[in-house]
């Protein structure tokens, strides 16, 4: 099965926790003793990479301790052309749809393709859209912010997202935002669109979790809570198992 298909098919039955680890923040060896961990308390994949200091080199040496400690399926979040590695289960092929930066639009993309192709590694497509504040990655990607209020253009782009015959629609509000994205604006553009809805950037606790969830998101990314508390393991928990109480809920294995 397919990465793609694996998320259809869980979707049909129960909204999905995927687990970002940025490969510049901690050694390989930690983050495969994480993604063991994160297997236990029950995120369904991670996404590896990170706006700033990625190789090649550690994007395959941390994708590979992950593959030797836990069955998860392990997803590039690229930033580049340096992102590729041949050890990931998938990609995804996503565009920054508000950058102003034509790099990170389909500059970016076309100069990878031909290696991903080489490579054969599977292809997500994604429409990414940054909500403010945006943080590195909105700055980075040059994005033209869509502000907090403005529900509009965040429908536009993620239903653009769709008419390009896009798998998956991604609302960022950026890793290590002081909110997530408003739950209005995931509503508005979940009422809009037939493609799954990601939602990240900002949820760091089960009750901002099930408020993205109940507003429509399909599944939702955390990053900066392993990094940065302690109590991770009790947050994740409790996230979780507001997934897990949300939709025509089946126990994953
Ligand atoms: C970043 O949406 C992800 O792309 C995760 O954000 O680090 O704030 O959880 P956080």
């Amino acid at each position: 099965m397919s990465v793609l298909e694996f998320i259809r098919e869980t979707l049909k039955k129960r909204k999905m926790h995927f687990t970002l680890i940025d490969p510049a923040k901690q050694e390989p060896e930690r983050a495969g003793r994480l993604a063991k961990e994160l297997e236990e308390i029950g995120t369904d994949a991670i996404m590896v990479g990170g706006s700033t200091n990625i190789t090649t080199e550690l994007m395959d040496k941390t994708i590979i301790e992950m593959k030797r400690n836990s069955h998860l399926p392990v997803i590039i979040f690229p930033n580049g052309v340096q992102s590729i590695s041949r050890y990931a289960d998938a990609i995804y092929f996503m565009s920054m749809l508000n950058s102003g930066d034509r790099d990170f639009i389909i500059g970016n993309q076309a100069r990878g393709a031909p290696l991903i192709k080489k490579l054969g590694i599977e292809t997500i497509s994604m429409g990414y859209i940054v909500v403010e504040p945006g943080m590195t990655v909105g700055r980075v990607g040059k994005a033209l912010l869509v502000r907090r209020d403005d529900k509009e253009s965040a429908v536009g782009y993620a239903l653009a997202a769709q008419f390009f015959g896009m798998s998956l629609v991604y609302l960022e509000a950026g890793s290590g935002a002081p909110e997530p994205v408003p739950p209005e604006m995931v509503n508005a553009v979940k009422m809009n669109i037939s493609i799954p809805l990601i939602v990240g950037g900002g949820i760091r606790d089960r009750m901002s979790a099930c408020k993205i969830l109940d507003s429509g998101a399909d599944i939702i990314v955390t990053g900066t809570l392993v990094e940065r508390f302690s109590d991770y393991r009790e947050r994740l928990g409790g996230i979780i198992s507001c997934i897990r109480g949300r939709g025509n809920v089946e126990e994953h294995p």
